[in-house]
């Protein structure tokens, strides 16, 4: 079934912690994640033996994850330690930032404490150019950047809200704060996916209960050493949930027992996309013109229903949604609805439930 691995061809960029290889095929190409490690726009530098090995299977395995969300990602396969294969790209010149808690650099400009809560995840753009130091931007200097079109920004926003809704309750499973995180996103065949790499080097996680940092933070503030801090991610992350693959997440499961096994698979049966079927009810808010309503009422009085005061004529949708998780199938309708499938001035809506369909396909 699946296609033959490609051969390794000529280096075409060396990055600071990943080097890209063309491959025989030339819709794909080779990512090797060096144990490079820096900070401050290549300022602090090291080399961390063993650090592009974790990074590379926690990129795996959170690129899987996304896939798995409905959110599409350059990730092919995995072909050894260190290297992935993945779909060339056009990579779009911005970095796409989402926050779950104030830390880094926007602690800094904004002057709030680092480990605040945010009330909604904050999305922020920047510029990839090493040689202006990443620089923040908005919408207009998107725009007369020529960047990126208003379309693929906003798709790119939608698609980095969905990541970081997935990865946070990955993360949540593993007793892991994810605090934020960069993605990077490029085209293939005209198609946006989540390329580069997710890992503590692009994400701040830190441990639920203690509130330790175990990502790249370690490294930038000298907090301890950053290997344990990248192990530690891994080997919960596949504690966490972790069935799927050929990594030691289904071996463990199997070495526990039948128990564990059956926990294992049932995490990974949560995770699956399932299907929800989602009833919404759409209705003219109360005291607007509604012809319809008033003409069956109407119609209702003339047939001698003298009781009937007042009617609303609404309508009501149902919705197969294929996607991991009930509470995400309900965001996803709110938002349809907001967007199209009610008239917010004259409409209301309500989500009469949300139920899991039989089948998966
Ligand atoms: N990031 C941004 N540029 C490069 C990286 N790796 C990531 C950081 C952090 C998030 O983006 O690792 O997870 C926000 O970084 P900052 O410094 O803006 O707070
Ligand atoms: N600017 C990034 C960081 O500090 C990476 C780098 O500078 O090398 O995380």
């Amino acid at each position: 079934m699946s296609d033959p691995v490609p051969e390794r061809g000529e280096l075409i960029r060396r990055g600071k912690a990943k080097s890209i290889y063309a491959t025989s095929r030339p819709d794909q190409v080779i990512v090797q994640f060096r144990d490079d490690l820096t900070a401050f726009n290549g300022r602090k530098r090291a080399e961390v033996r063993g650090k592009g090995t974790l990074n590379s299977r926690i990129s795996a395995l959170l690129f899987l994850e996304l896939e798995r969300s409905g959110v599409p990602t350059h990730f092919v396969q995995e072909l050894g330690p260190g290297l992935i294969l993945a779909r060339r790209a056009e990579i779009v010149p911005l970095e796409i930032v989402v926050r779950n808690q104030v830390a880094g650099s926007l602690s800094r400009r904004l002057g709030l404490p680092e480990g605040r809560p945010l009330p909604q995840p904050v999305i922020e753009h920047y510029y990839k150019r090493d040689d202006l130091g990443d620089p923040i931007l908005n919408r207009d200097h998107i725009r007369v950047l020529g960047l990126a079109a208003d379309s693929v920004v906003d798709e790119m926003e939608e698609l980095a809200r969905r990541a970081n809704q997935a990865l946070l309750s990955r993360f949540a499973r593993a007793g892991i704060e994810l605090v934020d995180l960069k993605l990077e996103f490029g085209l293939v065949g005209g198609q946006l996916v989540v390329a580069d790499e997710l890992s503590p080097d692009t994400l701040r996680a830190w441990d639920a209960a203690s509130g330790e940092r175990l990502d790249k933070d370690r490294f930038r503030r000298d907090l301890g050493p950053v290997l344990e801090g990248y192990e530690t991610i891994l080997s919960r992350l596949e504690a966490g949930s972790d069935a799927g693959g050929p990594g030691a997440g289904g071996q463990q499961a199997e070495n526990a027992g039948g128990k564990a096994q059956k926990a294992a698979r049932d995490s990974e049966e949560d995770r699956l996309p399932a299907r929800w079927a989602v009833e919404v009810r759409i209705m003219p808010k109360e005291g607007m013109l509604d012809p319809q309503g008033k003409a069956v009422g109407e119609g209702l009085r003339a047939m001698g229903y003298g009781e009937v005061e007042d009617v609303r004529v609404g309508k009501s949708m149902a919705l197969a949604l294929k996607l991991a998780d009930p509470a995400f199938a309900r965001q996803r309708t709110e938002e349809m609805c907001r967007r199209l499938l009610a008239n917010p001035v004259v409409e209301e809506f309500e989500i009469s439930s949300v139920s899991r369909m039989e089948g998966r396909s």
